[in-house]
């Protein structure tokens, strides 16, 4: 306005100032678009209550009308925690600090695998934020917070529109003391494929320069090369580097000849010779049982005194207190827990539980069990607000079948919501089954994301078929084998133990293209400067950190932006307004980051039931809104 009113100006018209200034600096004129951040939520906001959710729900649920109660927060700074010593020491230092500990340590998995496990992933970092100095004060003697990597990259852009990056800052704010802890998957990084060499590189450097400590790299196949690419990557980093074996089978059934003890053990070996700080076994489907556990966390305790060990389970059988136990009882240093009411079924064992059953024996935890009760009962709460995402609307309990199948916690989630969707509740039974001839035709692998992905696609393309592991061993050369399951024959996503099943895959891939090695080996370096100034060439509010989710998702990270151009900063709505809007008459508040600005909704009874047309909604829309700001209070 001020500069349309300079222009307007009859002076200024008739040239009788020196306009020389502004001649000279034509930059003066690069001005910033208004952003309407507060006008764009109330589009938003128009849009979901008539259109619905903006991120697919698997169940028609309403999220729950009681907001969560964060409990009382002593004033002042946290109690120290690992994370000084970590910074006083450095990751080796750490790591030795970790293993003279006296007792069993605990990473809780609340931020990342439980809501992935149970919830698709959907927690926001809304309501993360809102616990995290109640977790800060509390849970300082944890050994780890997991809470970044795994899908919550993916799903925080592609569903909740909001930057990954900015949750672990604003995470790293809120809790100082307690280490952070993410999932990545090897070569690929935080994604489904393998990634150009350097694009690793950088991503475990911007994660650590932001806040990350610990980084848990697996390899979907267990497969060293691409292991070793991400823990050099995550040590490079600065970080600690904590190597997961990726468990399947049953080391105490002499009938599994695949895995064996001595097969762990072995690549324990490599993975130590490498200089992984920590050491982990990764059971992805809660495989592991009381027997097993015991006798794989014994003999990799023998065999590496001084190597801290860590145990992540899923209890979708209902083993896994039982299991965490005996692996700590065997010398596992720390073991993998959610929060009671974010645990159990395909998520993570319970902290409480864990923590009563260890209390007073050699594994105390330390940690206090009433903060326990308190920590959990924000998230029942909390939880009731992602009612359209929970699993527990069609899963009821656990299933001891996973022993036969071998599903991943997160994917026999999201494989239970797909049958259920499809009508085909009935048929779980089915796909299951079909999971399970499905890894068997491949060989018997390891299976977790992304080869879980490829046996799930084998599996539906099996059932949708009505084809037996027989008929697909017959009728290789003439099927058309979903893409994932060719490009992992073709060698994409590395090499499996033991090789590739034959004559299955020349039957499949006849004459196509086979990789030797490791996939990304091949990969040209991704060129991050032409990438930077083709994104700076659409958008003028890039930080360093977009650069690298495009790099990770470049179309989900551009859809992201687009998205808040249109809707502007959705994270700072409350989940039930982010997910439905408002109620008639409510008055609320949205943050944006200019300020804050308090939004009064004030519509009339019979609004929402006229409209018809988009139209016609937001032009009423914008009407029943009235905006009074309160910038910067
Ligand atoms: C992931 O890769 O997201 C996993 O949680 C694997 O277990
Ligand atoms: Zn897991």
């Amino acid at each position: 306005p001020f500069l349309q009113n300079v222009l307007n100006n009859h002076q200024f018209l008739h040239g009788t100032v020196d306009t020389q200034f502004i001649d000279e600096n034509p930059d003066l004129f690069n001005l910033r678009p208004v952003q309407n951040r507060a006008q764009k939520l109330l589009h938003y906001l128009g849009h979901v209550m008539v259109n619905g959710p903006t991120t697919p729900i698997p169940v028609k649920a309403k999220p729950s009308s009681i907001d969560p109660v964060i409990p009382l927060v002593p004033l002042g700074d946290p109690p120290s925690g690992f994370r000084d010593i970590l910074l006083r020491e450095g990751p080796k230092g750490f790591a030795q600090a970790v293993r003279q500990h006296r007792g069993l340590l605990l990473m809780d998995t609340t931020f990342r695998d439980a809501h992935q496990s149970l919830l698709a992933t959907r927690v926001r970092t809304h309501d993360l934020k809102k616990i995290s100095p109640f977790v800060s004060h509390n849970f300082s003697n944890l050994f780890s917070l997991e809470n970044w990597g795994g899908a919550t990259f993916d799903v925080a852009m592609r569903f909740l529109y909001e930057c990954p990056w900015r949750r672990l800052q604003e995470l790293r704010d809120l809790i100082p003391n307690i280490p952070f802890q993410m999932l990545l998957r090897g070569a690929n990084a935080v994604g489904y494929t393998n990634y150009p060499d350097n694009a690793v590189f950088k991503f475990c450097e911007v994660a650590k320069e932001n806040g990350m400590d610990i980084f848990r790299v697996f390899d979907s196949l267990n497969y060293l090369p691409n292991m070793i690419l991400g823990m050099e990557a995550a040590g490079q980093a600065g970080g600690v580097v904590e190597a997961a074996i990726s468990y399947t089978g049953d080391v105490a059934d002499p009938s599994r000849t695949k895995y064996t003890l001595d097969y762990y053990i072995n690549l324990a070996e490599e993975l130590v010779k490498a200089g992984t700080h920590i050491l982990c076994i990764k059971d992805m489907a809660g495989l592991l049982k009381p027997k097993a556990s015991d006798m794989l966390i014994r003999a990799l305790r023998d065999k590496f005194p001084d190597v801290p060990i860590h145990v992540h389970t899923h209890d979708t059988a209902g083993a896994g207190v039982a299991s965490m136990l005996a692996c700590a009882h065997a010398g596992a240093d720390i073991v993998d827990v959610a929060v009671d009411s974010m645990s159990g079924m395909t998520s993570q064992p319970s902290m409480g539980a864990l923590v009563a059953c260890a209390m007073g024996t050699e594994q105390d935890t330390g940690i206090q069990l009433d903060k326990v009760f308190d920590y959990s009962e924000y998230w029942e709460v909390a939880r009731g607000l992602y009612a359209a995402f929970d699993c527990t609307a069609t899963m009821k309990s656990g299933n001891s079948d996973v022993y036969e199948n071998e599903i991943p916690g997160g994917q026999y989630t999201n494989l239970h919501f797909q049958a259920h969707s499809m009508g085909l509740g009935n048929k779980f039974k089915e796909v299951k089954k079909a999971y399970a001839e499905a890894n068997k035709l491949l060989g018997d692998v390891i299976k977790v994301t992304p080869s879980s992905k490829i046996v799930g696609d084998l599996a539906q393309f099996m059932v949708h078929n009505g084809l037996t592991r027989e008929e697909v061993e017959n009728m290789a050369d003439e099927l058309s084998f979903p893409l994932s399951v060719v490009e992992y024959l073709q060698g994409y996503v590395g090499i499996p133990y033991g090789g590739f099943p034959e004559p299955l895959r020349s039957k499949v891939l006849k004459d196509l293209p086979r990789i030797e090695g490791r996939p990304g080996a091949t990969l040209p370096p991704m060129d991050f400067t032409k990438l930077e100034n083709h994104l700076k060439s659409k958008y003028d509010d890039l930080t360093p950190e977009d650069i690298m989710s495009a790099a990770m998702y470049p179309k989900v990270f551009e859809e992201y932006k687009d998205f808040g151009t249109q809707f502007g900063p959705v994270e700072s709505l409350n989940t039930r307004l982010f997910l439905e809007g408002p109620k008639i008459a409510e008055e609320f508040e949205g943050r944006t980051v200019g300020g804050c600005q308090r939004l009064n909704w004030k519509g009339g009874k019979r609004f929402i039931l006229k409209l018809l047309h988009w139209e016609i909604l937001t032009r009423l829309v914008r009407e029943k809104f009235s905006l009074s700001s309160m910038a910067n209070s």
